[in-house]
């Protein structure tokens, strides 16, 4: 419609449309195109080389899916949390809500994303304001394989492949994030859509089955991501990753507006086509 302006996501041959009011940040950084709006239904929108990474309508759901799955899934109290990616902070955000973890570090390859949330997408980037975040600025693969037997959680909250984050999406990224693991700790990646994306979910699945004992691929809805769905792929030689360590207590409970200890178990449970995707059979 004349006057109204309209930003697309496209991808895979899908688009998807939301409608803005104004762009807050147009800027191209050394790795992307980094763009903030503000839309007219959803809060904010971070774009990245044209494909969403939030809103904040449901950023929730899947900040508290890809920080709360790890922490539970650990079978031991997790005290040592690493973030790949995740320049926004909301994972942060979300696993800074677990007084247990003693370090919350970050390897976040753009500065300008951190810069920027900071700047337009406080309600997300408050993750930074904790005390125990510890900010390292580069390559998140480098970083993995100088810190080998550190972490109890590594959380990859990448961009899709194709841009920075590509070499988050290669097997020999997650031997190296199994060697930069305590025992029993646990990792979660962005695994995209079953949807969108099949070859990829289905890959990195792969390389998580083949490296670890207790794998798994948890979906989460996320209305603003094209087909309304993400994976968490998950996994650890600690235990079953599908079920959780503990519940979280009721004051934490009360804050969380996704997680569960029913939808941990749920997102694992996928339909027919999915699990047959990943055991390798495909339809
Ligand atoms: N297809 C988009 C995947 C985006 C995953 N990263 C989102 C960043 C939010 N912290």
């Amino acid at each position: 419609m004349a006057g109204e302006r309209w930003v697309s996501e496209v991808n895979a041959g899908w688009g998807l449309t939301i409608k803005v009011r104004r762009q807050l940040c147009d800027i191209q950084t050394p790795f992307q195109h980094l763009e903030i709006f503000e839309t007219v239904n959803l809060g904010r929108l971070l774009m990245l080389d044209g494909i969403v990474q939030l809103t904040s309508f449901d950023e929730f759901a899947y900040h508290e899916m890809m920080a709360n799955v790890p922490f539970y899934a650990c079978s031991h109290v997790p005290e040592r949390a690493l973030v790949i990616g995740g320049g926004d902070g909301g994972v942060l955000r979300e696993l800074g809500r677990h007084r247990e973890l003693k370090s919350l570090e970050i390897c976040e390859i753009d500065a300008s994303v951190i810069e920027a949330s900071r700047k337009f997408l406080p309600e997300t980037a408050c993750g930074y304001d904790d005390p125990r975040v510890k900010i390292h600025v580069g390559d998140g693969s480098a970083f993995i394989k100088a810190h080998p037997d550190t972490y109890d959680l590594i959380i990859v909250d990448s961009t899709d492949p194709g841009g920075p984050g590509e070499p988050l999406f290669g097997e020999p990224f997650y031997r190296d994030m199994k060697a930069a693991l305590r025992p029993g700790g646990v990792i979660a990646t962005q695994a995209e859509s079953y949807y969108l994306l099949p070859e990829i979910a289905a890959r990195v699945v792969r390389f998580a089955k083949n490296i670890f004992q207790y794998s798994g691929f948890a979906q989460i809805n996320v209305p603003t991501y094209p087909t309304g769905l993400i994976g968490c792929c998950v996994g650890s030689d600690g235990g079953d990753v599908r079920e959780p360590r503990e519940v979280p207590d009721p004051e934490l409970q009360k804050v969380l507006h996704y997680y569960s200890p029913e939808i941990h178990r749920g997102a694992f449970l996928l339909p027919r086509f999915a699990s047959q995707l990943f055991e390798g059979e495909g339809k």
